[in-house]
């Protein structure tokens, strides 16, 4: 792809149009610290795509006296190698207290990670005072999270694996905030031992103290903010170019990227014969009507993924200076630059075929600590 210049920051809306805090949300947080005391261990769902960005950080003061498992879903629509995946957790439990933190797809057909889910919260439990409520015999787990971001799909993926028989959905999904109203009764996930499941409307903190962060949040659709549609594409589209994701070029048959939104609503909004009437004669493109379209094919993941949160491996391991002497583990190894530059580890008194294998195990060394 061409390559072209690009802005280099982004002019941001005013923070309280990001904002979203409806009564029903002040009204399930209430209901779920009224519930609180039956639930042995909460799931905390949030997006794995923004990891790091946009958690309600009042749960934790709320209702985080209970054991919480974080549950990073949509890990199909994320960036992340494995790797990455470990930093993540690492960096999210040592940030709170999650007793562990896992990606799922709620998406897909039994998922390994929400087939182990149920273990993993029971062993949680068992392994916590049980609240005085040692006699009691059933499990009782909670969902809660910000608004869009998979728990209603959750219960049901662990219904659909845990309760093959009953394959009609318990809570209602949707591509859309705010699907989820009221908290919900609880709903069995398993019958021995007898593990029940609450869902929750979606909560968001009352006022988002991030600019970035609600622009991300529209991005995804997790907050309704007040805030042209435009405004929102405009972001996806500074997003897109400065990561250098062009994939929206042919998927909307443009010529060349462009910086213009106004260039790209107009070629989305003339292909899908998307005009607004004024008056019997005249007539102008749906830009809003464009953004969205814009909007939902990236939030599908057509139009490639970003690495919307920054991912920064600890690199402690490479703390060493060229042709110094270090261990790595128990291995003592030399660090040396070959001719091309490139740097060469290799233990000094080992047989060729020693240092080979020794190159593998730093190597393994590093990729897995690193
Ligand atoms: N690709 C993908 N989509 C998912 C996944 N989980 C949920 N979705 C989609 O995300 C949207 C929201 O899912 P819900 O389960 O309704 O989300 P929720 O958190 O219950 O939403 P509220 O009730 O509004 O708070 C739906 O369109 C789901 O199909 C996932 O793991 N992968
Ligand atoms: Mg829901």
């Amino acid at each position: 792809m061409a390559a072209k210049a690009f802005r280099s920051s982004f002019v941001f809306p005013n923070r309280d149009q990001l904002s979203w805090f409806p009564g029903h949300m002040m009204r399930g947080m209430n209901k779920m610290q009224h519930v609180l005391k039956y639930v042995d261990c909460l799931f905390e769902v949030h997006d794995a795509r923004i990891p790091f960005t946009g958690r309600n950080k009042t749960f934790k003061h709320r209702i985080g006296i209970k054991p919480r498992i974080l549950l990073l879903c949509k890990s199909d629509l994320a960036l992340w190698n494995s790797r990455q995946r470990n930093v993540i957790k690492e960096q999210l439990m040592a940030e709170e207290d999650y007793k562990d933190v896992l990606f799922c797809n709620a998406k897909m057909d039994k998922d390994p990670v929400l087939k182990g889910l149920v273990a993993r919260s029971i062993e949680v439990v068992n392994n916590e005072d049980r609240y005085n409520r040692e006699f009691v015999p059933d499990y009782r787990l909670m969902v809660c999270g910000i608004p869009n971001v998979g728990k209603s799909s959750i219960i049901n993926a662990l219904r659909r694996i845990y309760m093959a028989r009953k394959k009609h959905k318990v809570a209602e999904e949707g591509a859309r905030p705010g699907v989820t109203r009221a908290l919900m009764e609880r709903v069995k996930i398993v019958d021995y031992p007898p593990v029940f499941l609450y869902d929750t409307p979606g909560i968001l903190p009352p006022s988002i103290s991030c600019i970035d962060t609600g622009m991300k949040l529209a991005i995804f659709d997790y907050v309704k903010p007040s805030l042209e549609n435009e405004c929102i594409a405009d972001y996806l589209l500074y997003q897109l170019n400065s990561y250098e994701v062009f994939n929206y070029v042919k998927f909307f048959g443009l010529k060349e990227p462009t910086d213009n939104i106004g260039d790209l609503l107009t070629k989305i909004a003339e292909d899908g014969h998307m005009l607004i009437s004024s008056g019997s004669y005249l007539r102008r493109y749906d830009w809003s009507g464009a953004s969205l379209r814009f909007l939902s094919q990236f939030r599908k993941g057509y139009l490639g993924k970003i690495p919307f949160d920054e991912v920064k491996p600890k690199t402690n391991v490479r703390e060493y200076e060229v042709n110094e002497t270090y261990f790595l583990g128990n291995i003592e190894v030399q660090s040396e630059l070959n001719d091309s530059g490139d740097e060469v580890t290799t233990s000094n008194e080992q047989s060729k075929e020693d240092k080979r294998r020794l190159i593998g195990d730093v190597t393994n060394l590093i990729s897995s600590t690193g």
